[in-house]
């Protein structure tokens, strides 16, 4: 895609994503409709299928011949990684949104063939943007973003995710003994914000493609690290172990890895 069109799709989305902010503040004060999925904690409210829904609609009229893979299920059954992909998660950190009513995010990312074309991913309640892409640059609301210090994990703060901190007996609590400390967000979309602004040097989750695909696309193009740390390479269609970090602290975590596996 070109400039004046990667340009256009920016702003078309964040167009989309003050409408989206409005929904959900107005929602949050609201009483909501809370179901669960696969298991107690694992929740989805009426407000994550009106976003879902909202996004599938605008995106089918702005790019009618692209296909949509979204969490709850309004988008395609998506098969192949060929052509353009939108990943959308409506909001992520539900449970956040549920109990906390803050650090929840919403998500957006376009690949094309497989490879990152543009990502958005908003802290909601701060509205605060982060969004760009390998050939379009990253930014933070209105301003470029720089790359964050390449800082080594004994320096910096590590996101992981609660569950395998807390029932994966191997590697976890190793990368959060070997960093300065650790932090638990509950919102992937929140954790990558915090990388991609240097205030944290890795994050580590076990994903679905709509939570890694926006922090892939803005990790990627501001030179941060982005990998597995299962056997398998990343793939925009499968769950993954997905690691975004500074180059130091990737290398550290490698190293690591080695003592565990
Ligand atoms: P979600 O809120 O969009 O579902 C912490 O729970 C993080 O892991 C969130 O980003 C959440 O995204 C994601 N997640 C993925 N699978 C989950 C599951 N089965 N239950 C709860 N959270 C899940
Ligand atoms: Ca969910
Ligand atoms: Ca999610
Ligand atoms: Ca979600």
């Amino acid at each position: 895609m070109n400039q004046a069109q990667l340009q256009k799709m920016d702003e078309t989305v964040l167009g989309w994503l003050d409408d989206v902010s409005d929904i959900v503040m107005k929602r949050v004060c609201q009483r909501m409709q809370i179901e669960t999925k696969s298991s107690h904690r694992d929740l989805v409210t009426n407000v994550d299928r009106e976003v879902e829904q909202y996004y599938v609609q605008h995106i089918r009229t702005f790019d009618p011949e692209a296909q949509i893979l979204g969490e709850e299920g309004f988008g395609d059954a998506v098969k192949s990684t060929e052509g353009r992909i939108w990943y959308v998660d409506p909001i992520d950190g539900t449970m956040n949104f549920v109990k906390q009513q803050d650090e929840f995010a919403t998500m957006i990312a376009v690949y094309e063939d497989g490879e990152p074309v543009m990502a958005w991913i908003m802290d909601i309640t701060n509205h605060d943007v982060v969004h760009g892409g390998p050939d379009f640059g990253v930014f933070h609301n209105e301003k470029p973003l720089q790359a964050p210090a390449d800082m080594p994990l004994k320096d910096g703060l590590i996101i992981l995710s609660g569950a395998r901190l807390l029932y994966e007996e191997k590697g976890f609590p190793e990368l959060a003994k070997s960093a300065i400390g650790y932090r638990v967000y509950g919102s992937a979309g929140i954790s990558y914000l915090h990388v991609l602004t240097g205030k944290a040097v890795a994050y580590l989750s076990r994903m679905r493609p709509w939570d890694f695909a926006a922090g892939v696309v803005l990790a990627k193009s501001l030179g941060l690290k982005v990998g597995t740390i299962d056997e398998h390479p990343l793939n925009m269609l499968l769950s993954g172990s997905v690691l975004v970090a500074t180059e130091k602290t990737y290398d550290d975590i490698k190293e690591i890895q080695k003592e565990w596996t």
